[in-house]
């Protein structure tokens, strides 16, 4: 898919306040700091569409941008900043797994994690909430330009070694590399598929 336009649209502090509009949304989220903005730029060919932040935590919104007049991406908050809250719910922060769990818009969720790192416990609980849901998801490796492709290779292959512990097969994964534009057209033609079947093409 090419992207003709994209535009920031709104921000909303609660699921009720988002327009239903019909159009359909794609989501992203990870851990604050994994480079969702960066990809989101990346994605939209745009340098400053979404905010790079140097100070982690900060964003509490859900942010819609309209592309190319027919889908949205959505930018949500970070998780796993603030101190964990002894409210279950409170993990992930009240607005994500209410727009996560809930929204019906919501039509894919892509799971971003650090290709550096080996799986953190508060990503698999997310996605095995997102499991225990039925909630449509995939995963995203970003900065993998951080790496050797040799040792990210293996990072990678480690990461799914530890979610086939728990799921018999693996959601959709994406390598990407905001610095390096590597992903881009894997998901956005990802995004395009999926639009186009609920068409019924
Ligand atoms: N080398 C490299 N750095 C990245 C990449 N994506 C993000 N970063 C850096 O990681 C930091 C956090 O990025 P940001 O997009 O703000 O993360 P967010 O908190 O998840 O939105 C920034 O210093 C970015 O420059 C990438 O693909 N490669
Ligand atoms: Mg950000």
């Amino acid at each position: 898919m090419k992207i003709t336009s994209a535009a920031f649209a709104f921000s909303s502090s609660k699921i009720s306040q988002i327009p239903d509009d019909g159009l359909p949304e794609f989501a992203f989220i990870g851990r604050s700091n994994v480079g969702k903005s960066s990809l989101i730029n990346m994605l939209t060919d745009n340098g400053s569409l979404a905010k790079v932040s140097a100070t982690p935590g900060k964003t509490r919104l859900i942010n819609h941008f309209l592309i190319n007049r027919e889908w949205y991406l959505v930018d949500l908050p970070g998780y796993g900043y603030a101190k964990a809250s002894k409210d279950v719910r409170g993990e992930f922060g009240r607005i994500i797994t209410d727009y996560v769990l809930h929204s019906r818009k919501m039509h894919f969720l892509f799971v971003l994690v650090d290709s550096r790192h080996a799986p953190m416990k508060i990503d698999l609980d997310f996605m095995s909430m997102l499991g225990r849901g039925g909630i449509p998801f995939g995963i995203v490796f970003t900065k993998c330009d951080k790496l050797p492709a040799a040792k990210i290779n293996t990072n990678i292959r480690y990461y799914l070694d530890a979610l086939l512990e728990y799921w018999e097969e693996l959601p959709p994964v994406f390598r990407t590399s905001s610095e390096k534009k590597q992903g881009r057209d894997e998901i956005l033609d990802f995004v395009g598929e999926c639009l186009g079947a609920m068409r019924g093409e």
